[in-house]
């Protein structure tokens, strides 16, 4: 860190301060208002590798895949007007999956602004309700502390998305620079500790429940909780885990006591148990609607430990009798102790009910009819059984084939499961993985994408290729835009409005290969095997283009809105196509 003090410019102050926040990797793309900036970067020494991407939102969506798959903050850059509207999704995107990244863009000069100057955007008004906080500077001398305050404000409390907006002149303009050690931000002080009262009483209520589930959710994976504290709370009393699509992994898919995903496409076992239990315990989860249904009739009969840092989180949806407000990291552990000191010896008083949901687990798998054509399921469940002795990180687009891979993927670390749950971005798979592989070298990336997904963000192809970033891209490939496919099929009668992509599409090797990227296929259940093993062996970037039949749906469903009572699945011993209503 630079103590003393050094006259430069507004510019290369910024790139001093992303070295003393630690940041070796940022994700952008220049142009006018930020040139300065890039002009400084390929003007100073300096240790941060800048990776040129072909769209700014996927230097958003990098930027979120390199911070979720390290824990570390993300870096996008753009510049301004058209390139810092790009970031608009990612921003939105990083903000309802808490995800810490720091935006910088540029901003036309000081005396322009209000003006309708070219390629000037009121970026700091626009993503006003979809950043933590922001800043347009208006002083160079203000940069430093302003970088400092950012990456503070991005990963402390519950992380999240910022913007620092910077006008060209002051990119050029100098200051004396000093790198801050400290933060002092008025206001803004996290409670991270949890009161140890409410902590004691969650205890007693965890060991007085008769049908307690744990409901954890993505802030465990934010608050960088240890698994072996989740399995000490669920063991010490034997109940059931559910994970929600953002917390996949951070309880591991494979522990007995796991029941997996809730919620629109979760499992009977984990709806179920929701649904009747007694004592929700929510850890950094939030009661999303794509859990819960229709809120009103979702877990009636249940009182709620809701733990969690936001306390803007606690009676939001769900009226919670147990809050404790704190860092997951720092609570789960005193949970678990408090829960173990307390018990005293004799069997758990929730194992007749383990039992049972166990026996709905057992009975209802999710599961699917493995012919032809080429089904999306065995597809993902290939892909999970071949590289099941490797460190995988999973991105997904959203759609069907992010539910397949939800429901199909064995996953038992944290980080390893990148998806966009709250927004639900298409686009989302290419550029995270990419930004995922650029954090983790040393893990193996593979985004299970849709071909309508992919198609948004596919240019990025261009970006791997030119670093060599070799996460594998997997489209499942239904010609369709699939989800609203089955939508229209279920709730609109079957009229497909704009959802077929088929004859449109491009050919996916040949686009691979017009990359300069290997690209595979696969048509039916025995070609499955080479594609995928090809692509691990390929050493590089590369896209599997996988044919999946275009009519397979996702079950069992909630339909939006319901109940879980309300529970779809189809019924193949009286027709293959039939979906029946099957009730609590
Ligand atoms: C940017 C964006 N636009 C529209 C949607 C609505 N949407 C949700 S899923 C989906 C279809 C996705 O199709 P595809 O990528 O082919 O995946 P599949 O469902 O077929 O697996 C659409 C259009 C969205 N989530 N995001």
């Amino acid at each position: 860190m630079d103590s003393e003090k050094r006259r430069m410019t507004g510019a290369e102050a910024v790139i001093r301060s992303l070295e003393a926040e630690g940041v070796t990797d940022v994700f952008g793309l220049p142009g006018g208002a930020i040139l300065p900036l890039y002009d400084a970067w390929a003007s100073c020494e300096h240790t941060i590798r800048h990776y040129l991407v072909r769209h700014e939102q996927g230097a958003g969506h990098m930027a979120q895949g390199y911070a979720r798959a390290t824990g570390k903050v993300g870096v996008a850059i753009a510049t301004s007007g058209p390139g810092a509207t790009n970031l608009v999704t990612p921003i939105a995107d990083a903000y309802l999956d808490s995800t810490p990244i720091v935006c910088i863009t540029g901003q036309v000069p000081t005396h322009l602004i209000g003006t309708d100057a070219f390629q000037e955007a009121d970026i700091q008004g626009i993503t006003m309700p979809v950043v933590k906080h922001s800043w347009l500077v208006d002083r160079v001398e203000d940069i430093p502390r302003v970088v400092k305050e950012a990456f503070h404000i991005a990963r402390s409390g519950r992380p999240g998305p910022v913007l620092i907006d910077i006008p060209k002149d002051l990119q050029l303009a100098e200051l004396e620079f000093s790198y801050p050690k400290q933060v002092d931000i008025p206001g803004y002080k996290p409670s991270r500790h949890g009161h140890p009262k409410q902590v004691i009483t969650a205890a007693e209520a965890i060991l007085a429940a008769e049908r307690p589930v744990f409901y954890v959710g993505g802030g465990a994976v934010s608050a960088n909780v240890d698994p072996a504290d989740l399995i000490r709370v669920a063991e010490s009393v034997q109940m059931p885990v559910i994970t929600t699509l953002m917390a996949k992994g951070v309880f591991p898919d494979s522990h007995p006591l796991c029941i997996g995903l809730p919620g629109m496409h979760g499992s009977k076992a984990a709806n179920w148990a929701m649904n009747r239990s007694d004592l929700l315990i929510a850890c950094g989860s939030r009661f999303d609607d794509r859990v819960t249904g229709k809120l009103d009739a979702f877990a009636p009969g249940a009182r709620v430990i809701h733990m969690d840092i936001d306390p803007a989180e606690i009676d939001k949806n769900r009226a919670a009798q147990i809050p404790i407000v704190g860092s997951l990291e720092l609570v789960v552990p005193k949970l678990a102790e408090a829960v173990q000191s307390r018990m005293n010896g004799g069997p758990p008083k929730a194992a007749e009910w383990l039992r049972t949901v166990q026996g709905w687990k057992q009975e209802h798998p999710f599961r699917y009819r493995n012919t032809e054509p080429l089904k999306p399921e065995y597809v993902i469940e290939r892909l999970r059984d071949l590289t099941a002795d490797r460190d995988v990180i999973w991105t997904t687009g959203v759609g069907q084939h992010q539910m397949w891979a939800a429901q199909y993927l064995r996953i038992d670390r944290p980080r390893r499961w990148l998806t966009s749950g709250g927004l639900g971005t298409m686009g989302f798979g290419v550029p995270a993985a990419i930004g995922a592989k650029v954090g983790r070298p040393d893990a193996t990336v593979i985004n299970i994408d849709g071909d309508g997904c992919f198609q948004m963000t596919m240019q990025e192809l261009a970006t791997a290729k030119m670093y060599g970033i070799d996460a594998i891209h997997v489209v499942v490939n239904n010609g369709w835009l699939g989800m609203v496919r089955q939508w229209q099929e279920l709730f609109h009668g079957e009229r497909y409005s704009e959802t077929l992509l088929e004859s449109s599409s491009p050919d996916y090797v040949k686009l691979a290969e017009s990359f300069g990227l290997a690209g595979f296929r696969c048509e039916t259940v025995a070609e499955v095997d080479a594609a995928i093993t090809g692509a691990l062996e390929c050493g590089g970037p590369c896209v599997i283009d996988a044919q999946v039949d275009h009519e397979e749906k996702v079950y069992p469903m909630v339909p939006a809105g319901a109940s879980s009572a309300e529970m779809l699945d189809v019924e193949w011993a009286e027709d293959d196509n039939a979906w029946v209503e099957e009730g609590v």
